[in-house]
């Protein structure tokens, strides 16, 4: 097993290790403290949408477990904490009026962390968009672009003064393609037209949101958490090559394009162009401002062969066989290497600012043994051999400020509910008891020993 102390080691001194949530994946309470439902208590409550009908209504009941879950936080000795806010806790219906109990809760949250020393990461939109903005198109309506900057700039009035460092959303990639072209997630769309708009007004209010953050915030480092795919070839082949450089363009150049280029790729506006919302004036320069940071949310990659089928729509790929002997419990592939070569790719390709993996962790669905513990061995070798990449990356120089485990504990895994866990603390969500899985001690020990300050900076 790699040794904790020796993998902190390799880390330097200003460097930050953390753990992720997310509000609709933690928190329940979904008809407390005056919040309204989110697209995702619809598509939840729908039959054959999510794995059992779960819900998000008790999750890990973490509204209600505020103070314990902090002090469980304290306990694993990270120093940062990466979280979201709901948006439909602080402005219901989307637009109109503000709910002081929402805000009062995350007042509660961040005093809390304030108190034990424990930075804090916030996410603007994790995916809980309020139900009422969907009457008017959802992210399909540029109208949400701009209720999403009114909701930024409520936040950062009442919250900017406690946070560390601000995301305004958390994998478009998913709200967008999976939300609206795979149906996978809400709001269950399965319409490339729909999708293109609600790619173009994301990246819109991501823009909105910084002028607002800036506007009200303006030392609050903002930044933006991309799930960037790591592309690779499942054959050499000319066609396998050039669909993989469309799959590029098409997962990650959609969002990377905009925001760090100012620009759409070539190849998506020539396929699909005519199928976008207008980019009107003005657009691309607010989605383009420059951030303080982006994070990286990493977990397997995406093999691709080049899909010849007359029905295929762009990028017209189909995936290729994994090459890695091993795959988690969700049946993700496990390829730490794709994890080094897809940064060093991404900032060849872009001009990016400093960044954290604002996401990586396995999923292993092992519960508590007869002796109390939670053995979950494989967690433990997947985040060691990754968290020695991250090591690698440091060492050569790529601006790699943190890392964040997904996720602190089990919780709703969006569509396939609560069967699938990612925790390093395991949930029974009969009694919500919280148990330190053996990775968690691991992480622990490495956030622990990790000798704070006494390194010189990269
Ligand atoms: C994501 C989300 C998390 C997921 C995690 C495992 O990255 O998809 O941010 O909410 O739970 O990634 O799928």
């Amino acid at each position: 097993m790699t040794d904790p102390k020796t993998l902190a080691s390799r880390f330097p001194g200003d460097f930050t290790f953390g753990v992720a949530t997310a509000s609709f994946q933690i928190e329940g309470a979904t008809k407390e403290g005056g919040r309204k439902p989110s697209i995702w208590d619809a598509f939840s409550n729908m039959p054959g949408r999510v794995f059992g009908r779960h819900n998000g209504d008790v999750a890990c009941d973490h509204y209600h477990r505020l103070e314990q879950d902090l002090d469980l936080i304290k306990e694993m000795g990270v120093s940062s904490y990466r979280f979201s806010i709901a948006w439909p806790r602080i402005i219901p219906e989307g637009v109109g009026w503000v709910n002081e109990k929402g805000l009062d809760f995350y007042d509660r949250l961040l005093d809390g962390c304030k108190a034990r020393g424990i930075k804090t990461f916030a996410t603007l939109y994790h995916w809980d968009l309020p139900l009422a903005l969907l009457g008017d198109g959802g992210w399909t309506a540029r109208s949400t672009a701009y209720a999403f900057q009114r909701y930024a700039k409520v936040v950062m009035a009442r919250l900017g003064d406690r946070l560390d460092a601000v995301a305004t959303f958390n994998e478009p990639w998913c709200s967008v393609w999976l939300g609206h072209l795979y149906g996978v997630h809400a709001p269950g769309e399965r319409n490339m037209e729909a999708a293109l708009h609600a790619m173009h007004y994301t990246n819109l209010a991501h823009g909105l949101g910084v002028e607002a953050i800036r506007d009200v915030s303006p030392n609050v480092p903002v930044g933006l958490v991309l799930n960037a795919h790591s592309v690779i070839a499942g054959s050499e082949s000319t066609e396998d090559k050039a669909a993989t450089e469309r799959a590029f363009d098409f997962h990650n150049g959609s969002f990377f394009g905009p925001v760090f280029k100012g620009e759409y790729p070539a190849s998506l506006l020539d396929a699909l162009g005519d199928r976008m919302p207008e980019v009107e004036e003005g657009d691309l320069a607010a989605i383009s401002q420059k951030l303080d940071w982006w994070g990286l949310n990493y977990y397997t990659p995406m093999r691709v062969l080049a899909d010849a089928s007359e029905e295929a729509e762009f990028p017209a790929t189909k995936p290729a066989p994994f090459v890695g002997e091993t795959v988690t419990d969700i049946g993700w592939e496990i390829w730490s290497a794709a994890m080094k070569s897809l940064v060093m790719d991404l900032y060849d390709r872009y001009d990016l600012p400093e960044m954290y993996v604002t996401e990586n962790g396995a999923c292993y669905n092992m519960g508590v043994g007869a002796d109390g513990e939670v053995d979950d061995q494989p967690r433990l070798d997947y985040y060691a051999d990754h968290l020695s990449v991250c090591a690698d990356l440091v060492s050569e120089g790529y601006p790699l400020r943190g890392y964040f485990a997904w996720s602190l504990m089990d919780n709703f895994e969006w569509a396939e509910g609560y069967r699938m866990r990612f925790g390093l603390v395991h949930v029974d969500y009969e009694t919500q008891e919280r148990t330190v899985k053996k990775s968690g001690k691991w992480y622990r020990d490495l956030a622990l020993n990790f000798p704070h300050g006494n390194h010189k900076t990269a």
